[in-house]
């Protein structure tokens, strides 16, 4: 890239006076940050167009990435990392008196995406670049990302996250890759020469243009891939200038924000289908531009189209992109002019599908009367293979009368979402094992049954070289210190230190590090939120989205009842805590909002009881995304990873947080179990129901929350607190959260399960007070997280579905 400082600001200066037109001196912040990123990403074009050489004359197999969501956060710390320039730029920038803090400032933290679905998109890219894996994401080029959270009064505010408001540097807009994609209308249908012709007729065209976006792996600038996300324009200038003219204006360009309202907004919701037309309309976009622009450079390099699946993996990440079936099926019959069954087998033989929830909201089902509006062709291929499956069925399995219509795409007036990705796809993976489990066992039984090899785990995995080697600066540089750098390539060798639990300097080294990444959290809270933490104090971490089911409500019942104590007993806890929660509620979330609000009534009453905020503090933090995570995952003692048993599907901040040597609390949920074999029992703290008995309880219906609240005096007098005035600053606010408990019988067992996660927590926090076996055990995580990477996952998705290999 650069050979030293020098040659650095040589470039940089030119740049500068090239794309800014002024002075340094003259120049804003922003206008320094373009610069440098413009100049990082002629570094990278020029790689590109080596390594597009070497993509021709070597021809590989390549992957198609299809996601809804991408939460990429910020590129510009990473890749500098990745180029491992960062010293060098940060250097030759102070000599040219510019402070490169301020320009990472700059950069969008580009939200694309909602939480551990769209994370995880984006951890594979980096993964799929490193690994030598020619993958490529497609996606929505959304005019707004994931909302801007902001608490007013204690309650989540939502601001619209105007992220390409100065223009986002790193992407090039690529009109003369431009689809179009055709929406409603008619199919007429002609027999000619014995064939029958689908002919779409009267269709409304959007025009999909792509913004690229180079994807810059650590040390390897042979394989720069691409992630490509579609923006909805309209096909002329949507300008009605005869209706303008006549003063007109709104009329006027209603057509071209009808058409852009495609790819406006990225749906705030994880785990609730938002059930509207958009909605849908947004996924057939971006699967028909993309597989559009994968045929059309297909043809340019291979003719021949029956070798497909041989040259090109679609990966569907969820069902949000399940519609690459059809439009596959499509683009191969009506555009290449196969027959059925060569398209169903160079389409099922392309496509793989992820799922990522069992939550029932989540399982995507769309009214057949709105799929075959929208998209009459996509409708009838639909239709054809939901027939000749039923058929196929029937014969394969003519003692079970019921299994067709069990496991059907088209159920009523629903289409299946899941049940199409499933029946469409050569492989279908849950993200953990226990996941995998509960999909072939009680969601997806009978098709687990009707295709037995079809099913099969890939644990997820983070970016480490993100989430550790970037994110902690000190951390990392310990570890290369004792085991060499090889580690940031292979996290496989991060076992090495284990060797070092015994040493005590080392041991220390750890503690100190993490007081000094507590440090930095608090100066960043102070100067955000005007808050003040105790860097001294042990620091308990719950990040993710809000939800029920993550059961952010346990952690506060265990806030309160500590608290309680602390109240009766000043003397009740040994050192000094605090609480730090951060998580977006989707905006209709109602319940989860009301959370976020109980949340910040209960700091509120903490921080300002001078009895107890020496011991305890209690913080939400606003906004979180990833750059902030990257700011608390170092921080954190406590990982709490507390959802009911069998409904987190894996979670990734459970390994962001063990890489950063924070020790988990948590359920045996999702990759918990796997974080808990590798790291033995000693190094995790584990309690409440395991997922088969939360099953059975629901199975049998044999669960009593108002048991629980009568038996345990200390639950009764929080469920209590919630209702009786405690909380001066609110009404009836939490009732609803009360009566979730007691009158609809607590779903997601939160009070079943109290009792043991508080116990558990007591017993962590006597073990957090020998500090030298609790950083052993921190010791021992981070030593373990190697398996949580997502090179060893995407090594797996490689080698186990796309059948390529990796390096
Ligand atoms: O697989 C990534 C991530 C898992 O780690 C979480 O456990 C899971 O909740 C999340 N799923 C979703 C659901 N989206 N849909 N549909 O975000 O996926």
């Amino acid at each position: 890239m650069f050979f030293d400082k020098e040659s650095f600001k040589q470039a940089y200066l030119e740049k500068f006076a090239e794309a800014e037109g002024k002075t340094l001196d003259e120049g804003t912040s922003w206008d320094k940050y373009h610069a440098l990123v413009l100049l990082l990403k002629e570094k990278i074009s020029l790689c590109r167009a080596l390594s597009n050489e070497e993509y021709s004359r070597e021809k590989e197999k390549q992957v198609y990435y299809f996601s809804m969501e991408f939460l990429i956060g910020k590129l510009l710390p990473f890749y500098l990392v990745n180029m491992e320039i960062y010293n060098l730029v940060r250097e030759g920038l102070v000599d040219l008196n510019i402070n490169l803090e301020y320009l990472l400032e700059q950069e969008s933290d580009a939200g694309l995406g909602n939480g551990g679905l769209g994370r995880l998109a984006a951890c594979f890219l980096d993964s799929m670049s490193f690994k030598g894996v020619k993958g490529h994401g497609n996606g929505i080029h959304y005019k707004y990302g994931l909302f801007e959270q902001k608490l007013v009064n204690g309650f989540q505010a939502e601001v619209a996250d105007n992220w390409l408001k100065n223009g986002y540097p790193w992407e090039m807009r690529k009109p003369d890759k431009s689809v179009v994609v055709k929406y409603k209308g008619k199919v007429r249908i002609e027999y000619v020469n014995d064939k029958l012709n689908f002919i779409h007729e009267n269709y409304e065209p959007i025009l999909a243009v792509p913004y690229d976006i180079p994807v810059f792996s650590y040390r390897n600038p042979f394989y720069i891939n691409n992630l490509r996300l579609w923006s909805a324009e309209p096909m002329t200038t949507g300008l009605d200038l005869e209706l303008f003219n006549r003063g007109e204006f709104n009329q006027a360009i209603s057509y071209k924000s009808e058409v852009e309202a495609i790819s406006y907004i990225l749906y705030p919701e994880d785990s609730h289908n938002p059930g509207r037309e958009l909605r849908l309309k947004q996924e057939y976009f971006f699967v028909a531009a993309g597989l559009g622009s994968i045929l059309r450079s297909y043809k340019k390099s291979n003719s021949a189209i029956h070798e497909f699946a041989n040259w090109v993996a679609i990966h569907i990440n969820d069902t949000h992109a399940a519609l690459c079936i059809p439009e596959l099926m499509r683009l191969l019959m009506d555009e290449e002019g196969l027959e059925w069954d060569e398209a169903w087998e160079i389409t099922v033989n392309s496509t793989s599908y992820t799922n990522h929830t069992i939550l029932p909201e989540a399982l995507e089902k769309w009214p057949v009367v709105m799929v075959r509006y929208l998209f009459p062709r996509i409708y009838m291929i639909i239709e054809e293979i939901d027939r000749r499956y039923r058929e196929n069925i029937r014969k394969r399995f003519p003692k079970e009368p019921q299994l067709s219509d069990q496991t059907a795409i088209i159920q009523g007036d629903l289409v299946h979402m899941a049940h199409l990705a499933i029946i469409g796809s050569h492989s279908v993976n849950g993200v953990a094992d226990l996941h995998t489990r509960i999909l072939k066992g009680q969601i997806f039984t009978h098709l687990n049954q009707i295709y037995p090899n079809r099913l099969n785990n890939k644990t997820n995995g983070v970016s480490h070289r993100r989430f550790l080697y970037a994110a902690n600066h000190e951390l990392s540089q310990l570890i290369t210190e004792a085991i060499g750098p090889h580690w940031k390539r292979d996290a496989g060798e991060l076992q090495k230190l284990k060797t070092f639990a015994y040493d005590s300097s080392f041991i220390e080294q750890l503690a100190r590090i993490k007081t000094q990444n507590k440090h930095r959290l608090v100066e960043q809270v102070r100067k955000r939120q005007g808050i003040e933490l105790n860097p001294y104090s042990l620091f308990d971490v719950q990040v993710k989205r809000i939800h029920a089911y993550k059961r952010q409500l346990l952690n506060v019942f265990k806030i309160m009842n500590l608290y309680n104590h602390l109240k009766a007993n000043p003397n009740y806890l040994r050192e000094p805590q605090t609480f730090i929660f951060a998580g977006k509620a989707a905006p209709g979330y109602h319940y989860a909002k009301t959370l976020i609000k109980l949340i910040n009534s209960l700091a509120q009453k903490i921080n300002q009881d001078k009895d107890v905020n020496e011991m305890i503090k209690l913080v939400f933090l606003e906004n979180f995304n990833v750059t902030l995570g990257e700011l608390v995952y170092p921080a954190a003692d406590i990982s709490e990873q507390i959802s009911t048993a069998g409904k987190e599907a894996s979670g990734t901040g459970n390994m962001k947080f063990m890489m950063n040597g924070a020790i988990t609390l948590g359920t045996l949920d999702g990759a918990n179990v796997e974080i808990r074999e590798a790291v033995g029992d000693e190094n995790i703290f584990i309690f409440g129901l395991k997922a088969e008995e939360v099953l059975r309880y629901s199975l049998q219906s044999s669960y009593k929350s108002w048991d629980e609240y009568l038996r345990d005096p200390q639950l009764k007098r929080i469920l209590d607190q919630l209702v009786c005035g405690y909380f001066q600053d609110v009404g009836g606010e939490f009732i609803p959260i009360h009566d979730s408990l007691l009158h609809y019988n607590d779903e997601f067992f939160v009070l079943k399960d109290f009792n043991s996660y508080y116990e558990t927590y007591l017993k962590m926090l006597n073990y957090y007070s020998q500090k030298s076996k609790w950083f052993q055990s921190t010791l021992i995580n981070i030593a373990e997280s190697g398996r949580f990477s997502s090179d060893r996952t995407i090594k797996e998705y490689a080698e186990g579905i796309w059948n390529i290999h990796c390096r």
